[in-house]
């Protein structure tokens, strides 16, 4: 069982569904599934959703809110957000429900009800089973945002363990049009985002340590598709960098299966530059990111020696 009678009591107050920055197609439809069950619920995105988050969104007809209020009298609920600043600025209330399957959790205030499923694939699994639980209905619309938000958080199914395909099933059972999902998330990408994967390639440079290539980039935006489109060019460990004017940075990172499965986690390598340059880290192994100040530069270089480092310790 996931909720207890505290958390079930939570889920009957007025809800606000409080999304990651630059909120991924999990995220979005994760509040999505719970606006179908909770219709009142209102979902905020307080640092916007990304493309492919906004197509779920429109394509549902679901408004989004830009800015979280300042207080909130019923219940809070984090998706797929592993510690406060992921979702910031977090509302002052008095109940908070975090759900989220990333590897670490935590700076949540001591009274919320977390609940961690890190070997969940996506947090979309994890909210079939809370509705479940809360004996409520998945609908088809329900059923189809949560399945596109397995299909791309597990990388199209090729992160998908036994489980995953459970849940999906599950979905479908329910409603869930896999061919429906598909085109939707498959469709043309704006142009914008292809000239910066094509340039993230054009400025890569890259090394070779043993059998495992590092590449390195640095992009103005879509860092995390870019560091998986290096990936897929090659790279078994893809580091891109982004930053803007008032010197904040982020890092996005990917890994190859085969790397990961040798042991390599970027997790790991990232919470060692908090160590040194502090910011916030959080993600899987074979995809994490960072966000912090500094110079993007010097902080790849930084990440790429650290996993150097653990590349020589890999089997
Ligand atoms: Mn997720």
């Amino acid at each position: 069982m996931l909720l207890n009678d505290n958390s079930k009591k939570l889920f009957g107050k007025k809800l606000l569904l409080l999304i990651h920055h630059h909120a991924d197609v999990d995220a979005v439809a994760s509040a999505i599934a719970l606006q179908t069950v909770f219709k009142e619920a209102l979902i905020c995105a307080p640092d916007g959703v990304s493309s492919h988050g906004q197509k779920i969104a429109e394509a549902n007809n679901i408004e989004i809110i830009l800015e979280s209020p300042n207080e909130w009298d019923g219940t809070v609920i984090a998706l797929d957000s592993p510690n406060p600043e992921h979702c910031g600025p977090v509302p002052k209330t008095e109940n908070i429900i975090v759900i989220d399957h990333h590897t670490k959790i935590e700076g949540w205030p001591a009274k919320t009800e977390i609940i961690h499923q890190p070997n969940k694939t996506s947090t979309a699994e994890i909210i079939i089973q809370v509705i479940n639980e809360l004996d409520l209905k998945i609908n088809k619309k329900c059923a189809n945002v949560l399945l596109a938000g397995i299909y791309t958080d597990t990388g199209q199914f090729r992160h998908a363990n036994n489980e995953t395909f459970s849940s999906a099933s599950i979905l479908c059972e329910n409603g869930a049009e896999p061919q429906e999902v598909i085109s939707l998330l498959d469709s043309e990408r704006p142009l914008i985002q292809k000239v910066t994967f094509l340039k993230a390639a054009q400025n890569m440079k890259w090394i070779q340590h043993g059998k495992w290539i590092i590449a390195t980039s640095i992009v103005g935006s879509f860092e995390s598709g870019s560091a998986r489109h290096l990936i897929i060019l090659g790279a078994d460990i893809a580091i891109v960098g982004s930053s803007n004017k008032k010197g904040e940075m982020r890092l996005s990172t990917r890994a190859s299966n085969q790397i990961v499965s040798k042991g390599f986690n970027l997790t790991k390598i990232l919470e060692s530059i908090c160590e040194i340059n502090e910011g916030s880290s959080g993600g899987h192994p074979g995809a994490a990111g960072y966000n912090g100040t500094g110079d993007t530069e010097a902080i790849i270089e930084i990440a790429k020696q650290e996993s150097i480092n653990k590349i020589k310790e890999l089997s």
